[in-house]
């Protein structure tokens, strides 16, 4: 028995060690995590605006948002409190496609994301596009849920998920890297869990 179970957590580890990140465990849960009050946004007022290094800024109404295309995602999501949680199902919007809707400026390089309650978390451009991140609408089959972003998030599961603004409002396109709310607080400008950088001093 001993035995039996020495050897099936081996194999567990050894499964899942290639998909969390150093410093990070494995959890089932879906923990909340958010600095301040959870907002509600009535679909009747929400929009979604890309401003800017733009020609023209864009502002897209719920209907409009939810005429675009959409996709599924499957991701390995990792917060800097040291969870990770594998194989989250979301259906959304693909930020490629958000990106279609407008004609970037040359000089952009970087984003701002931010949501209502006025979080903000920034991102270069690159790590937004080819696949990268998307605007989850759904989770595990039924519309995200508030406490987790709902009615809209932006994730960006390849860095930490700080990074994935909950209640998107927006995305600004900057020529210059700008801290974002817990970039000022002394977190990582970029956030790859892969190299752990958790802090400003990790960069
Ligand atoms: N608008 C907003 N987005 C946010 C946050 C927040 O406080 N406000 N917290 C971030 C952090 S630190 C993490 S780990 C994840 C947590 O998402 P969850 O609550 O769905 O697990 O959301 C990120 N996005
Ligand atoms: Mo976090």
């Amino acid at each position: 028995m001993a035995f039996f179970n020495k050897g099936f957590g081996r194999k567990r580890e050894s499964v899942a060690n290639d998909r969390i990140p150093p410093g990070q465990y494995e959890t089932r849960d879906f923990p909340v995590l958010t600095a301040g009050p959870t907002p509600r946004i009535p679909l009747t007022t929400w929009s979604f605006t890309l401003e800017g290094l733009v020609e023209s800024s864009v502002q897209l109404n719920w209907d409009q948002f939810n005429a675009l295309p959409h996709q599924s995602f499957t991701n390995d999501i990792h917060c800097v409190t040291k969870w990770s949680k594998l194989d989250t199902h979301w259906e959304g919007v693909s930020i490629d496609t958000l990106l279609e809707q407008v004609t970037l400026k040359p000089e952009a390089r970087y984003v701002m994301a931010y949501s209502y309650g006025d979080y903000t978390t920034n991102i270069p451009l690159d790590d937004l596009r080819n696949g990268k991140a998307f605007v989850g609408l759904r989770y595990e089959g039924l519309p995200l849920a508030p406490e987790h972003g709902g009615p809209a998030r932006l994730v960006v599961p390849h860095l930490y998920f700080w990074k994935s603004a909950k209640w998107i409002k927006g995305l600004r396109f900057m020529e210059h890297d700008q801290p974002g709310f817990w970039e000022r607080g002394g977190y990582s400008m970029y956030g790859d869990p892969w190299r752990e950088q958790r802090y400003r001093s990790d960069d």
